[in-house]
C-alpha cells in the first residue's frame, strides 16, 4: 500500500488529475489509466507537483549521490546489427571494436585519480569471446584490488548471453558471478518490454518477459538491481503503461529493485535516429520530466527515482529534483554508451560540481553506498572539508571520445 501523501489539489490545472491527487492522499495505488493520464495531460506541473510530494513524503530534501566509475569492458556483440538504436556496438572486425584483457580493466579501474570510488558499473556487449570466466576472474581481481568498491556489473541481457553460450542455467551464471564477487545488477537492457517496439528497435534481444525472470532469479538469490526503460523512440503511452507495470508486478513480488532509471533515447550516430529522421533532435525536457515523474507516481513501490544527468543533461536532472527525482548519477568518470549517440554532456562530474547542482536547487545532498545508505551530509552549505574531496574526472582518450563504443 503506498504512502499516503499531503498534497494541495489547488496546484493542479488539469482536473483530469484530481482524482489521481485523492488517491495519492489516501495512499491508494494508481491505475493503469491514471498513469496513461499523467503521460497525457499538459499539467506537467501538475504532475510533478504531485511526484513532488510524494517524493518529499519518503525522502525530504535529501538527494543522494554515488561515487561511482564505469567500466565498459567490451564493445563486441552479437546484436550490433539488430539493436537499430545502439551506438555503441562492434561486430569483432570492424573498426573501433576492442574487448579488455584483465590488465586494461584494472588499469581502467585505477584511473579514477583521487576520486573515491565505491562503486564500478560494469557493462558492455554480448561478447562471444567473454564468457562466464572473464567477468569472474574480471570480478575476483577487482575485488582482491579494491575490496571496499561494490561491484554492479551486468544487465538481464548479458547474463542471459553468458548463460547461452556456456550452457548452463541463468541461476548457475548469477551464482557464480555472485561468489566471485557480483553484489548487483544495473537495470539496462530493458529499453521497452512491449513486443511490437522490440520487433522495430531490438529485434533479436532477450523479451520483456525473459528480463523480468532473469531480475526476478537474482532478487531470490540475494542479487538487488536496477531497472530502467527506454523512452522516446517509437513506443506508445500504452507500452509505457505496461512497461512500468511489468516492473511494479516484480516489485510487488520480491522488493529486489533499488532504483528506477528512465533513459532517454538518442538519436545520433544510430540507424534507428536515421530511419526516424530524427537525428540531432533527443528527448525533449518537457518528456524528460514527465517520465522521471510518473516513475515516481506510478511505481510507488520503488523507493529511489534516478536521474541519468549524461542523458537528460545537467540543467534538466536539477529541475527533476523538484519532479519527484531523489538520486542523480554520481561521478562516473567515464562514459560511452551514450557518447557514442550523440550525449553532448561531459564523461564525468566532480563532486564540487555535483554538490553545486543539487544545492543549486535548492536541496541537501549525500553521499549514498550502491544499496542507497547514506554515508555522508554535505548540508545545504559549501565548507573547507570538501575541497580535499575533489575528484578529478579523468579525460577520455581520442579514439573513446570522438565516436562510437556498448552496453546490452
Ligand atoms: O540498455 C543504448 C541504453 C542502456 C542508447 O542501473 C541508449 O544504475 C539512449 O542501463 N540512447 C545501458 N540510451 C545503460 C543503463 C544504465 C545507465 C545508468 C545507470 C544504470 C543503473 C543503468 O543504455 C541500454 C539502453 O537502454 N542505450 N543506446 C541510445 N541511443
Ligand atoms: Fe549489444 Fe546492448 Fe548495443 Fe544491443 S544495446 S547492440 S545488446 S551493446
Amino acid at each position: 500500500m503506498p504512502l499516503a501523501v499531503p498534497f494541495d489539489s489547488d496546484r493542479l490545472r488539469d482536473p483530469a488529475l484530481r482524482p489521481i491527487a485523492e488517491k495519492l492522499q489516501a495512499g491508494v495505488r494508481l491505475s493503469a489509466a491514471d498513469a496513461v493520464t499523467l503521460y497525457t495531460t499538459t499539467d506537467l506541473l501538475g504532475v510533478g507537483a504531485m511526484a513532488d510530494a510524494a517524493n518529499r513524503a519518503r525522502h525530504g530534501d535529501r538527494v543522494t549521490f554515488a561515487a561511482n566509475q564505469h567500466i565498459n569492458p567490451t564493445n563486441i556483440c552479437v546484436l550490433r546489427k539488430t539493436c537499430v538504436f545502439c551506438g555503441y556496438a562492434r561486430l569483432p572486425k570492424e573498426e573501433g571494436a576492442y574487448r579488455y584483457t584483465l590488465e586494461q580493466v584494472l588499469a581502467e579501474s585505477d584511473r579514477a585519480d583521487g576520486t573515491i570510488t565505491r562503486e564500478f558499473h560494469i557493462v558492455g556487449g554480448l561478447d562471444m569471446q567473454a564468457g562466464l570466466a572473464y567477468y569472474t576472474e574480471m570480478f575476483r581481481a577487482l575485488k582482491a584490488r579494491h575490496p571496499q568498491v561494490h561491484i554492479k556489473a551486468l544487465t538481464a541481457v548479458e547474463i542471459a548471453h553468458i548463460a547461452r553460450i556456456e550452457k548452463m542455467s541463468r541461476e548457475d551464471v548469477l551464482i557464480a558471478l555472485r561468489d566471485a564477487g557480483l553484489d548487483t545488477m544495473p537495470g539496462g537492457g530493458a529499453e521497452t518490454f512491449s513486443a511490437a517496439v522490440r520487433e522495430q528497435i531490438a529485434d533479436k534481444k532477450l523479451g520483456g518477459a525473459d528480463y523480468i525472470d532473469v531480475h526476478r532469479t537474482a532478487h531470490r538469490l540475494g542479487i538487488r538491481s536496477n531497472c530502467t526503460m527506454l523512452y522516446g523512440h517509437v513506443e506508445t503511452i500504452e507500452d509505457r503503461v505496461e512497461h512500468l507495470t511489468m516492473l511494479r508486478d516484480l516489485q510487488d513480488d520480491t522488493g529486489g529493485f533499488l532504483a528506477y532509471i528512465p533513459l532517454a533515447y538518442h538519436p545520433d550516430d544510430n540507424a534507428l535516429g536515421e530511419t526516424l529522421g530524427r537525428t540531432g533532435t533527443a528527448t525533449t525536457g518537457f518528456d524528460d520530466l514527465r517520465n522521471l515523474a510518473v516513475g515516481r507516481l506510478y511505481l510507488d513501490n520503488i523507493a529511489h527515482i534516478k536521474s541519468h544527468w549524461i542523458m537528460v543533461t545537467q540543467p534538466v536532472s536539477q529541475v527533476a529534483l523538484h519532479f519527484g527525482v531523489n538520486d542523480i548519477e554520481g561521478t562516473v568518470v567515464r562514459e560511452k554508451i551514450y557518447h557514442a549517440v550523440g550525449a553532448h554532456t561531459p564523461q564525468g562530474m566532480t563532486l564540487p560540481q555535483l554538490l553545486g547542482l543539487i544545492r543549486g536547487a535548492g536541496k541537501h545532498p549525500a553521499e549514498r553506498d550502491s544499496f542507497y545508505t547514506v554515508l555522508r551530509e554535505f548540508g545545504a552549505t559549501a565548507n573547507d572539508d570538501e575541497s580535499v574531496m575533489v575528484a578529478a574526472p579523468v579525460g577520455a582518450t581520442p579514439h573513446e571520445s570522438a565516436s562510437a563504443l556498448a552496453g546490452a
